[in-house]
């Protein structure tokens, strides 16, 4: 994996921080083609929030624990696909060394949410809290078509947005762990890393 310089080159809020193109071209098709062999075995669906509204965001996981949402058990982490009941495959190497080198060194993670984006899809404000620890950062990976990302205070009040690229690397941590974020939407055709268009999105977290 090819290393960019140290440092987020862009902290929007405090503890918000942003490498853009932090994996070159290489490493975004190294990942993409993992992502692709380990959802083969976790094959991508789309939840169901607990008001029983089925979510535009296709997902899967990967690691030890995987976030679920449904009807009746409500936003979770569990150690299995409730499709398949087996248990999610591994997170791939190249985004455990991603881990270690912005989020935490000491403590690896063990949930790696998978979001995948069709042309229209999006995903609402919302916090990260269903981790047990609240304090542990969560670092995310964007591959395929940009996204207009919006955040703003976990308190409420104005929000910004910003673009997701292909390859960027996305950090929440200390005051801005629990701050609201979504994605608008996507700008179709501004990526050609995954066939057919569209986006995918990798969630690194302490979940357990
Ligand atoms: C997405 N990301 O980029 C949705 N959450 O598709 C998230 O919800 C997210 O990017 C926590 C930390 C980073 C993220
Ligand atoms: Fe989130």
């Amino acid at each position: 994996m090819t290393e960019s310089p140290a440092g987020p080159a862009l902290e929007p809020l405090p503890g918000l921080k942003l490498w853009p193109g932090r994996l070159d071209a290489a490493a975004q098709a190294a990942l993409r083609d993992a992502v692709r062999v380990a959802l083969g075995t976790a094959p991508p669906y789309r939840p169901v929030t607990p008001c029983g509204r089925p979510m535009s965001v296709r997902m899967s996981n990967l690691g030890p624990l995987g976030w679920v949402a449904d009807r009746s058990g409500g936003y979770r982490y569990q150690q299995t696909h409730p499709a398949t009941g087996r248990p999610w495959p591994p997170i791939p190497p190249l985004l455990l060394d991603l881990w270690a080198n912005h989020a935490d060194p000491d403590r690896p993670p063990d949930a790696c949410l998978v979001n995948l984006y069709g042309t229209d899809a999006r995903m609402g404000l919302h916090q990260d809290r269903d981790e047990a620890d609240l304090t542990a950062p969560v670092l995310s990976v964007s591959l395929g078509d940009t996204a207009l990302f919006r955040f703003g205070p976990a308190e409420g009040g104005p929000t910004r947005s910003l673009r997701l690229a292909s390859g960027d690397v996305l950090l929440l941590s200390g005051p801005a762990r629990l701050c609201r974020h979504g994605i608008d939407r996507l700008l179709p055709g501004s990526s050609r890393l995954l066939p057919g268009g569209g986006r995918l999105n990798l969630t690194l977290r302490r979940a357990g």
